[in-house]
């Protein structure tokens, strides 16, 4: 049902798409010894950002590039798709705002257990009410590549990159589904959005993912047309995209054609099989596969487990001996205030308390400082937070290994030679 429902949407869109813009492999595209600058992958991006797949335009954010805003841009933003467009027009793979005739074809379909279903336009969703959130946009796969240390897990390798600040803006979500006067039954306890984009193979699965109506997350939530003050490249979620602050990545569907509300959450492998964390950690890598994912032995990746992120010094900084100012960022899903910052300069041995200098909204990274003396020779340092409710980060992050390598969030560690 999902998919018949917003194919015409697709197809639609497809065509005035093709209609606006080139395909995706330019002439003239920039192909490097390693493969194709992040410039050509994505026009717009800045060039040499981490490619971990040029076909999906999925890329990652140097860290020296990343400390340097306080609000994530759009030119240096990590970006990840999950099906190829290469045939199709150009529209996310650049960072210019969607065409005219895109957004005013845009269809919204509000669906399911409701007496009234209903049609939205972008113009209806522009007259509305608007209200900002800052949030941190973080794949559940950033710091995948560290639990190789004890087993390889399959997927882009990110580092720290797959995460920014970011402001959105746009309708809050109830307000929203109240005003439309759906009639919903009571036994739509499932909200699932989906998204513009579709697989290659019919047989695969849409990004489409559920959540549960009475999820407080969900009144903190938008319907997003504006990151950072302009409208939405495509290739970010526009022309709208539901944002819940907070939310792993995968949470905020981008490109959002279909709201369904429903008894039962989709079916979707993208909220059944994948992005999934299973219920006991670490899991057995000789037992736990990637595919052994289902609804009882395994929850989704919905709030960002607290983290915290050294932004400075990185190796490449060449610190002096002597005093340093150690520096960086702390988020969780927002729900509590990060209230300690532990830094270590000898890999975890001792824990001094940095000074959190506070953040643009709750759901926005927390920035802490520490300065303290260190002398020349080599040093591990390491970054812990935790939050009032007590959550905090393992020091040893392979003790949440998971197949599908999610929700990396052990104390960070750089070793920086001063
Ligand atoms: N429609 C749609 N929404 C999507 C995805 C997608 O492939 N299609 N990828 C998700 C994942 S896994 C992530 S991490 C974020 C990435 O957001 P960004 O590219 O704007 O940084 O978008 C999410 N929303
Ligand atoms: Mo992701």
């Amino acid at each position: 049902m999902l998919n018949r429902r917003s194919r015409l949407t697709r197809r639609q869109f497809g065509a005035l798409a093709g209609a606006a813009g080139a395909s995706l492999a330019m002439p003239g595209m920039a192909f490097a010894a390693g493969g194709p600058d992040s410039a050509a992958v994505i026009k717009g991006k800045k060039s040499g950002l981490i490619i971990h797949n040029a076909k999906l335009g999925v890329m990652e954010t140097p860290l020296a590039d990343l400390r340097r805003h306080a609000i994530t841009p759009k030119e240096v933003l990590f970006s990840r798709l999950h099906f190829p467009h290469e045939g199709k027009a150009v529209w996310y793979g650049t960072l210019d705002a969607p065409p005219a005739d895109i957004v005013n074809n845009w269809n919204l379909r509000v669906d399911g257990l409701v007496q009234r279903p209903r049609d939205v336009k972008i113009a209806d969703l522009q007259k509305m009410p608007q209200e900002k959130r800052v949030s941190v946009m973080q794949c559940a796969g950033n710091g995948r590549s560290f639990y190789a240390a004890k087993q390889k897990v399959a997927g882009g390798q990110w580092k720290n990159g797959g995460m920014g600040n970011v402001e959105w803006e746009g309708v809050p979500l109830r307000p929203f589904l109240d005003g439309l006067k759906l009639l919903p039954s009571k036994a739509a306890v499932w909200l699932t959005a989906e998204g513009w984009d579709e697989p290659a193979t019919p047989e695969g699965s849409d990004f489409a993912k559920s959540y549960r109506l009475d999820d407080p997350a969900l009144d903190h939530a938008i319907l997003a047309l504006k990151m950072n003050g302009e409208p939405i490249p495509a290739v970010h979620g526009g022309p709208v995209r539901l944002i819940i602050p907070g939310y792993y990545g995968n949470m905020n569907v981008k490109m959002v054609t279909y709201l369904l509300l429903a008894a039962e959450q989709s079916p979707s492998a993208m909220q059944s099989v994948g992005y999934r964390i299973p219920n006991q950690l670490p899991a057995d890598p000789a037992q736990f596969k990637a595919n052994d994912y289902t609804l009882q032995n395994s929850v989704p990746t919905y709030g960002h487990k607290i983290k915290s992120v050294i932004f400075s010094p990185l190796p490449e900084d060449k610190p002096k001996a002597g005093s340093v100012e150690i520096t960086g960022v702390a988020f969780n899903d927002g729900s509590s205030k990060i209230t300690k910052v532990e830094v270590s300069t000898d890999g975890g041995k001792t824990w001094k308390e940095a000074t959190i200098k506070g953040g643009l909204s709750p759901w926005a990274w927390q920035h802490w400082s520490l300065t303290t003396t260190l002398a020349s020779g080599t040093h591990e340092l390491m970054s812990r937070a935790t939050d009032a409710k007590g959550n905090s980060q393992p020091v040893d992050g392979l003790t949440r290994w998971n197949p599908r390598g999610y929700e990396w969030n052990g104390a960070d560690r750089v070793s920086v030679t001063v």
